[in-house]
């Protein structure tokens, strides 16, 4: 019996600096009805969900952003989604800031988690490509400060099984990156979830949108193709301040193709069966990596990070 997994990809419009967590939530928990009424079984939300888009906001004092982290979760604000989920008998993927004291330590990542049709959450990631600067960069046309508020994710590429299949995530920028696709797919990823936050204009040239989008789309269609896995990435779109946000949100087949993607910079629910079936083709044949990859080639990828040009 085919393994079917039919999935919402819940973009949504801006949020403003102002709009409280609760008023999010409570769109978020808009689009889990729709979904719920087109028989769902997985919604998923984009990176920082909860709020605006703060890392292009400079606080001298890096403590000031503390109102845009979360310490629990679920929290008080965001149980209604867990519990829609339980409800429902849908699972859900959702992006936010974390706020978090580990080994007498506080921590700040751009986290993201996986919750089941139980309303439990199975699965958690930390953002590991982190764009942008840290310190307030006067030359920039807007700011993008990921790496003055959060710290390296800690917990890598993991995978777990989830809906009967194989679930893995990553977060935005990770997208860019084939790495990140490759350590899922070498733990048989069928299904990556993730959200973006990716402004419409790039800060430091002259990028046309449409080039921008293009990017998105190679890079989600890519990691798809090239791990034989589906791949549902979801956007925060439109203008926040001021500041515009790119909508695209699409989900792409093991093939590489797109099956389903947003037309709106609003909220926007883009629904589509995905049969983790479809994933064993390419794992077996072109994509198979016990059979096909070169590992004695592959050293540099782990022992340096710039390149290193010959003499
Ligand atoms: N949120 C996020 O990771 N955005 C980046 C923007 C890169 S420009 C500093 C992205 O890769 O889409």
């Amino acid at each position: 019996m085919a393994r079917l997994v039919k999935v919402g990809a819940a973009q949504l419009g801006p949020i403003q600096r102002a709009d409280s967590r609760s008023s999010v939530v409570e769109r978020m928990l808009v689009l889990m009805q729709k979904a719920h009424v087109q028989d769902c079984n997985l919604v998923v939300f984009p990176e920082l969900a909860l709020t605006t888009f703060f890392p292009r906001w400079y606080f001298e004092d890096t403590a000031e952003a503390d109102t845009w982290f979360e310490s629990s979760m679920p929290s008080v604000e965001t149980q209604p989604l867990f519990g829609a989920a339980k409800r429902y008998g849908m699972g859900f993927h959702l992006g936010y800031a974390e706020k978090v004291e580990e080994q007498g330590a506080v921590h700040r990542y751009n986290t993201a988690i996986l919750v089941d049709p139980s309303g439990t959450i199975v699965g958690k990631y930390r953002k590991v490509h982190l764009p942008g600067h840290a310190q307030f960069d006067p030359k920039r046309k807007f700011q993008h400060l990921e790496k003055r508020y959060f710290e390296v994710g800690n917990l890598g590429f993991r995978v777990w099984r989830m809906l009967g299949g194989i679930m893995g995530m990553c977060i935005c920028n990770d997208r860019r990156w084939p790495e990140t696709f490759r350590v899922m797919g070498l733990q048989g990823v069928e299904m990556v979830v993730l959200g973006y936050n990716t402004p419409t204009t790039n800060s430091q040239s002259d990028e046309p949108p449409q080039l921008r989008a293009f990017h998105n789309r190679l890079s989600m269609q890519a990691g798809a193709y090239q791990n034989s896995s589906w791949v549902v990435g979801v956007a925060k779109a439109g203008r926040e301040d001021g500041h515009e946000l790119m909508g695209g949100s699409a989900i792409v087949a093991p093939t590489g193709e797109i099956v389903a993607e947003a037309h709106t910079l609003e909220d926007e629910l883009v629904v589509a069966t995905c049969d983790l079936d479809k994933c064993a083709f390419g794992k077996q044949s072109v994509f198979n990596f016990a059979a096909h990859r070169r590992i004695e080639h592959y050293g540099l990828i782990t022992q340096q990070t710039g390149a290193v040009l010959p003499e």
